[in-house]
Order: structure tokens, then C-alpha cells, then sequence
């Protein structure tokens, strides 16, 4: 039976990331990806002035309750960008309404970077997430993400193990999901992810490309996302996101250095279908 996500992310029309990512990435694994836009805007917030922000609040429970209504239902979902608070909310209730005891729910809180919250989030933000994450079955924080949701201080890399540990358990104690912590740097030139599964704590790491784009975090998740419902453990899962992230960087690197243009993930499709073992 093929299975079927629900993604609930903007749309930024021009920038690949959020929607724009999640739905080639998802349905190149052969799932199904239904979405929820939670704002449409002319381009992602990172690097761009100017951009159209049309916010979609009002139609998310809407749309949940048509979805109940027509007895759809979802393997997972899978969140990324909320535009406000009151996002988080709706989208907790339209969780409660179409989802099932068999739908799993990855939430990407998708909020800051390289110490800073994104631009138009209010300082707030962070603990306000904490009730998103608190009812998944597996986050992805970035480092920055999880220091404000934990209270505990940004470190740069390359990070000491025990920082690592530390935020661990401050998520630990935000939720029971499964934990994926990405932009973990021990020593230069290897980045990966620390991947918690109950009290069980394991790595994945890759060469670290030196660059940075946008949407990488979104290529990621989406990425984690067809391993775990394609059966692969968690671990498998991030190694793959991973694997796939760091060649779409590397790609891009040597193509076009605009970093908030985001990666060319689109030519390597067909590497990321090797990595899951679909062909
Ligand atoms: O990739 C994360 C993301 C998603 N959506 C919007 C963003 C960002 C990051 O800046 O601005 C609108």
C-alpha cells in the first residue's frame, strides 16, 4: 500500500525550501504527499527583502476538518515552517483531527539558524514550539533550535559531546519522540547528526562541505522522512538525509555559489533513490 504524508509548511514561491522541497523529495520516494500551505510567500525570509507574506492561518482546520470529513488518513505528518503561534496551535488541533493512533508525527522546528531566530519570529517562538514537539514521535532541531527550546547557550563548532549530551537531555525532557539533532561537529571537516531513540544515542556523520545554503534543513527532514516510512531505522534514516544533503551541497558548491537559492536536490534524485534502496 503506498503510504501517505501530510506535509504542513509554507510555500515560498522562488528559494526551494519548505513545500517546494518536501513535495518533489517525498513523491520521488514513491509517497504520497498531500499538504497544508501555511503561508504562501514570494520567497523564503533568509536573504531576500521585500518578499509577500500571504498568511493562510484561517484555512488550516478548515482543510484538517474536510480531510476528517472525507475519512483521509495519513501514515505521517510532517511540519516545517509555522509563520506564528498561533500556527502551532492550529496545526496541534488539526493533528488531533486528522490524525490517527497510527499516524506518525515528525516535527521539524523549522525556526532558527547560526544562533539567530529567523527574521519575523518574536523571542517567544521557541518555548512555544516546545508544544508541537512535546506531541511528536520524532523532532529534527537544528543546534540553534534546540538551544532556544532547551534555554541552554548557541555554541559554535566544533561542539564538545558533552554540550551535545546536555542538549539532548533538555529535549529530552520537552518530549518522548525520537530525536534527531543535526549540525553535530566534533572535529572540523565531519558534520552530521546525534540520533536519540529512547535512551539510545547514535551518530551519522559526512564530510563537511564548506558552504552553506538555504532549505538545506528541509531537504534533510524531507529526506529522514522517506527512510522512516520506507522502514529504515532512525539512524539508516539520517545517515541517508545526510549523505544526500552534503552531495546536494557539494553539487551546488561547484555550480552556483548563491546560497539563498538553495541546493540543486533535483539532479540528484536519482542518488537519493539509490540511498533508500528503491532502485
Ligand atoms: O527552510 C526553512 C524556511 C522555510 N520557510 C521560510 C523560511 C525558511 C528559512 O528561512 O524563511 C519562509
Amino acid at each position: 500500500m503506498q503510504k501517505r504524508v501530510a506535509a504542513i509548511h509554507d510555500i515560498s514561491c522562488f528559494g526551494k525550501c519548505s513545500l517546494t522541497v518536501a513535495l518533489p523529495i517525498i513523491s520521488a520516494a514513491g509517497i504520497e504527499c498531500a499538504g497544508i500551505p501555511t503561508a504562501v510567500l514570494s520567497t523564503h525570509t533568509g536573504g531576500f527583502s521585500g518578499y509577500t507574506f500571504r498568511d493562510l492561518t484561517e484555512d488550516i482546520v478548515p482543510i484538517a476538518n474536510h480531510w476528517k470529513k472525507e475519512e483521509l488518513t495519513f501514515d505521517a505528518v510532517y511540519t516545517g515552517y509555522l509563520g506564528s503561534i498561533e500556527q502551532i496551535d492550529l496545526v496541534c488541533q488539526a493533528v488531533d483531527t486528522f490524525g490517527t493512533s497510527d499516524t506518525m508525527l515528525i516535527v521539524d522546528p523549522v525556526m532558527a539558524d547560526h544562533g539567530r531566530l529567523y527574521g519575523g519570529f518574536p523571542e517567544s517562538f521557541p518555548k512555544e514550539m516546545c508544544r508541537l514537539c512535546a506531541k511528536a514521535d520524532i523532532i529534527t532541531p537544528n543546534i540553534t533550535e534546540a538551544a532556544f527550546m532547551t534555554d541552554m547557550p548557541y555554541m559554535e563548532a566544533p561542539h564538545s559531546e558533552e554540550y551535545i549530551k546536555d542538549l539532548l537531555s533538555g529535549l529530552r525532557k520537552i518530549t518522548n519522540g525520537k530525536i534527531v539533532l543535526t549540525g553535530v561537529c566534533f572535529k572540523s571537516g565531519e558534520i552530521g547528526a546525534a540520533c536519540l531513540d529512547g535512551e539510545n544515542l547514535e551518530y551519522v556523520f559526512t564530510p563537511q562541505i564548506d558552504a552553506a545554503y538555504h532549505g538545506t534543513g528541509d531537504v534533510f527532514t524531507s529526506t529522514l522522512v522517506c527512510g522512516v516510512l520506507n522502514g529504515k531505522s532512525l539512524k539508516e534514516s539520517a545517515l541517508i538525509a545526510a549523505k544526500y544533503t552534503a552531495g546536494c551541497i557539494k553539487l551546488t558548491k561547484e555550480e552556483y555559489p548563491e546560497m539563498k537559492y538553495g541546493v540543486n536536490f533535483e539532479s540528484q534524485i536519482p542518488t537519493l533513490l539509490k540511498l533508500l534502496e528503491i532502485i
